[in-house]
């Protein structure tokens, strides 16, 4: 078995030089599912996995436009449209200057498997651009998004390709974004998610990265007869995701130690509660301020530059950041503090080393692609409610999120099982394959 996964890895390495995160991403997932395929006649001899890693299209393009000093600058842009056999595509736009195609390319694949997941028709794709939002003024990043969909805007569509935010894009750059498709095609229509309830946006989106993940976790904990209640958490990151899983955190009874950004992290062991939060809140939101400036508001914190909150003692631990931001060293010192529990908000924050290290030690470890889900799950019901032409309530939207999280975990322990143990890693791979592979072998070689 060993030697298959090993000859697949290397025809892909050979075709995709220089992409480490795409290999990353790829090497899981194969791991996980070319031993499944080889027992199940159906998908054998099929190159169904080949044809998954192979993106259906992907879209390069140019981006100028003029800064605040008169200056052209000029970014790239990018669209990956990596599946489409359940539905059309659908993925964020990360605006971060370490954008480059292997990042983008291993969004867009895992993007596929999750969606799958979701339970929810759509495919998989991703895209964005190295251009930095940070300590741009307003009018520029206006700028950079209108010139940016004036090229995007051809390839992308309500039944085609649905992009949404991710690192960097929130609901100011998604308005700029919307607002530019509009007058080109003189169309309104959900072809982004994440809008502004006024104008097509669905209630509990922002919220819904973080407290899906938040809600995986609650399952993973109540599968052991326990729960988030009294629970010490420690977080990463301080945008979109990390917010409101620390809040939901907050509503669950545990105790919010630490949030980071990339200039280090703050921990607070008195807990970061609800007031505090919504100081950083505004502090990131809307002073778009450093997360080091929270010591100032309440000077007991500590603030750690440069580094990482997992030295720090806790129970459960929800990565909200980027993509491998916890290593085999910080795996190592949650498990001896005691952690038994993590549930990635961001997409693929731990290293392959660090999972092995969770699972060996059989800690509960929740991927990304199921964890996180919970924010593409509610840009599908954005979909659907643009189609209907009709608004959810907010606890509509949320009892739908949390029903679409309870099932990925069910999913996820059904393929997962493993001696007691759930592999929370094979079980949402697998479960995300079988959907997507099913759907391409009724379609034909396409
Ligand atoms: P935001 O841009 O709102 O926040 C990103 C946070 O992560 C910031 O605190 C940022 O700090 C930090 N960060 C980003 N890059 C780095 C880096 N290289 N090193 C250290 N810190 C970093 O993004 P989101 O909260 O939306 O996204 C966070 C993660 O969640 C990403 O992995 C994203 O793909 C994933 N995700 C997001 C979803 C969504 O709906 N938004 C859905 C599912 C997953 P700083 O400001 O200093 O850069
Ligand atoms: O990684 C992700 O799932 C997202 N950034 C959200 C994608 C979406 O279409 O809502």
């Amino acid at each position: 078995m060993e030697k298959i996964i090993q000859q697949f890895l290397d025809e892909v390495k050979q075709r995709n030089q220089n992409e480490p995160e795409f290999m990353q991403a790829v090497t899981e997932v194969a791991e996980n599912v070319i031993p499944y395929i080889v027992k199940n006649d159906i998908y054998y001899g099929q190159n169904i996995l080949l044809r998954m890693v192979e993106p259906e299209r992907v879209v390069f393009f140019r981006v100028p436009w003029i800064d605040d000093q008169n200056e052209i600058k000029v970014n790239r842009g990018y669209r990956i449209e990596m599946n489409s056999a359940i539905g059309p595509y659908k993925g964020g736009l990360r605006f971060h200057p370490s954008v480059n195609l292997s990042v983008l390319k291993f969004l867009a694949f895992e993007q596929v498997f999750k969606n799958s997941l979701t339970t929810l028709p759509m495919g998989g794709g991703k895209g964005g651009s190295d251009f930095d939002p940070k300590g741009k003024s307003d009018k520029e990043v206006m700028r950079f998004c209108q010139s940016f969909m004036s090229e995007l805007f051809r390839h992308i569509g309500p039944n085609r390709d649905i992009p949404a935010g991710d690192i960097g894009v929130g609901g100011r750059e998604i308005g700029y974004l919307f607002g530019q498709y509009k007058r080109l095609k003189n169309e309104f229509t959900g072809v982004l998610t994440g809008k502004g309830v006024s104008w097509g946006g669905s209630l509990i989106r922002p919220e819904a990265t973080g407290y899906g993940v938040v809600y995986f976790t609650q399952k993973m904990l109540e599968n052991i007869g326990t729960s988030l209640e009294g629970k010490k958490v420690v977080l990463s990151g301080s945008g979109n995701v990390a917010q409101y899983a620390a809040e939901k955190v907050i509503q669950l009874g545990g105790i919010v130690n630490t949030l980071s950004d990339s200039g280090g992290y703050i921990y607070d062991r008195d807990g970061i509660n609800s007031e505090k939060l919504k100081y950083i809140m505004d502090l990131k939101n809307i002073k778009r301020g450093r997360i080091e400036e929270y010591i100032k508001q309440y000077p007991t914190a500590e603030f750690h530059a440069k580094k990482t909150p997992w030295e720090i003692p806790c129970d459960v631990a929800i990565p909200c950041a980027t993509q491998n931001e916890l290593h085999k060293e910080d795996a190592l010192m949650l498990i001896k503090n005691g952690c038994v529990c993590v549930g990635e908000g961001a997409n693929m924050p731990s290293t392959p080393e660090a999972i092995h290290e969770f699972t060996v030690n059989k800690i509960l470890f929740a991927p990304g692609k199921a964890s996180n889900a919970g924010g593409v799950a509610v840009s599908g019901l954005e979909m659907a409610q643009n189609s209907l032409r009709y608004n959810w309530t907010r606890d509509e939207v949320d009892t739908r999120l949390k029903n679409i999280m309870s099932d990925i975990h069910q999913s996820c322990v059904e393929y997962g099982q493993e001696d007691g143990y759930v592999n929370y890693v094979k079980g949402a791979n697998i479960a995300g394959f079988v959907k997507v592979a099913d759907a391409m072998l009724a379609q034909g070689v396409v």
